[in-house]
């Protein structure tokens, strides 16, 4: 029997009454007349009860020019975001594309430059893999720390989805890329033009044009009808309404890789393409904006992933990062992926802070405030990964507990 499990064991029996309280019916079921009425018919395409109100949370920033919103990572269960809440990061706003207009031009350095419909990337051989997608904004205010309302928008620029696609290996096999073909440009078709150079290798390892996002078409705001997709990335680099891949033998050095996301060091000097996600974790339940019912049970649980392959171990403090105690990894345990893991718990009815770290399958573990900043100063925005917490307050309400 594993340490947690036993603890879960003695936390059922400590807490007692607790969980029968916790768990009794509402009172609220509709009368019996009521529930024996006609329900409602079927219906093309589904729809959330009416009860259910989460949503995704608009950065007060937004404009048509800049926008983003957060994924509810508290209210969410499992390790896949619905499409519907899956985190949005615009540069000029979502293009209304229609696939049978659109079309891939894969060219520069290669044998035959050639031009893909839609309907013929559909017609080459699919993959579809689970992996989270991540802002490399996302956390961005533990630069300069700013206590965050919730999970969400401290941390909401995160979603993991199963995404298929072409791998990009077998486009660039029919269009026979050139030994001097190192680097490829990928260009999204919005206003913006959002382009990135990206090294040859990611092509031949993981990458994808992707079409499919949880079992349907991408949803406009993920890139309809065509994403680029390179799997434990930031974000920015997997371009969406992609529209042309061009080999080059250089980094092209454009806006986005050199204005933008590329992190400020202690000595002025600039870190560039920093494409990795490093490790990951967030405890989503109790968290931030959230109110504990009560002492007794409550199961701790949150996600945690990395860029570098699977998370092999999560670790949960609950005195503020003086102890820690392995969580149990919820399967599946996917490389790139959003890992769910649970700790019961406890709560005494007195004010604690619980912490989160994890260790990916390289052994890098997740740092701490402090080691990140020795590290890397505070002048950046983008790639902050350190050890987050939340104070559970003697009223049950839960805080930043800013770490
Ligand atoms: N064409 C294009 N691709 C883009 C962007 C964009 O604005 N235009 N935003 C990038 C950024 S910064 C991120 S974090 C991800 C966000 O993807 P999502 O909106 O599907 O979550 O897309 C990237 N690809
Ligand atoms: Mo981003």
């Amino acid at each position: 029997m594993s340490n947690s499990r036993r603890w879960f064991l003695r936390a059922l029996t400590a807490a007692g009454g607790g969980i029968a309280v916790a768990c009794r019916g509402t009172g609220r079921d509709a009368p019996a007349a009521a529930r024996s009425l006609l329900g409602a018919p079927v219906d093309d395409y589904g729809e959330r009860s009416p009860f259910e109100r989460i949503a995704r949370r608009v950065a007060q920033t937004t404009t048509p020019e800049n926008s983003s919103s957060r994924t509810p990572l508290q209210d969410l269960h499992g390790m896949i975001t619905p499409s519907s809440l899956h985190f949005e990061r615009h540069h000029s706003g979502v293009p209304n594309l229609d696939p049978a207009a659109h079309t891939l031009m894969i060219h520069g350095l290669v044998e035959r430059p050639l031009v893909f419909t839609v309907e013929e990337l559909k017609r080459l051989p699919s993959v579809s893999r689970i992996y989270f997608l991540e802002c490399s904004g996302n956390s961005a205010t533990g630069w300069r720390p700013v206590p965050q309302p919730s999970v969400q928008a401290g941390h909401g620029l995160t979603s993991c989805s199963n995404w298929t696609g072409v791998p990009l290996s077998v486009l660039f096999k029919e269009v026979g890329v050139k030994p001097e073909g190192r680097w490829f440009v990928a260009e999204g078709a919005d206003a913006c033009k959002m382009a990135r150079s990206i090294p040859i290798e990611k092509a031949l390892d993981d990458a994808l044009v992707a079409y499919g996002q949880n079992g349907e078409a991408l949803r406009p705001e993920q890139g309809y009808p065509i994403r680029l997709l390179l799997p434990g990335w930031e974000g920015n680099s997997s371009v969406k309404w992609l529209r042309r891949l061009e080999l080059v033998d250089s980094p092209s050095m454009t806006r986005d890789e050199t204005s933008k996301y590329t992190d400020l060091m202690p000595d002025g000097r600039a870190r560039q393409f920093t494409f990795l996600m490093e490790a990951k974790s967030l405890i989503t339940r109790p968290s931030a904006g959230q109110k504990l019912s009560g002492p007794g049970f409550h199961e701790i649980t949150g996600v945690a992933w990395s860029g570098s392959g699977a998370i092999t171990r999560v670790e949960v403090s609950t005195d503020g990062g003086a102890t820690w105690a392995d969580a149990t990894l919820q399967s599946p345990v996917l490389p790139k992926a959003h890992t769910r893991f649970t700790m019961p718990w406890r709560w005494e009815g007195s004010e604690v802070v619980l912490a989160v770290r994890c260790t990916d399958e390289t052994g890098f573990v997740q740092p701490s405030r402090a080691e990140l900043v020795t590290a890397r100063g505070v002048n950046s925005n983008y790639h902050f990964n350190a050890i987050q917490g939340w104070k559970v307050q003697a009223d049950g309400a839960v805080i930043d507990a800013a770490i």
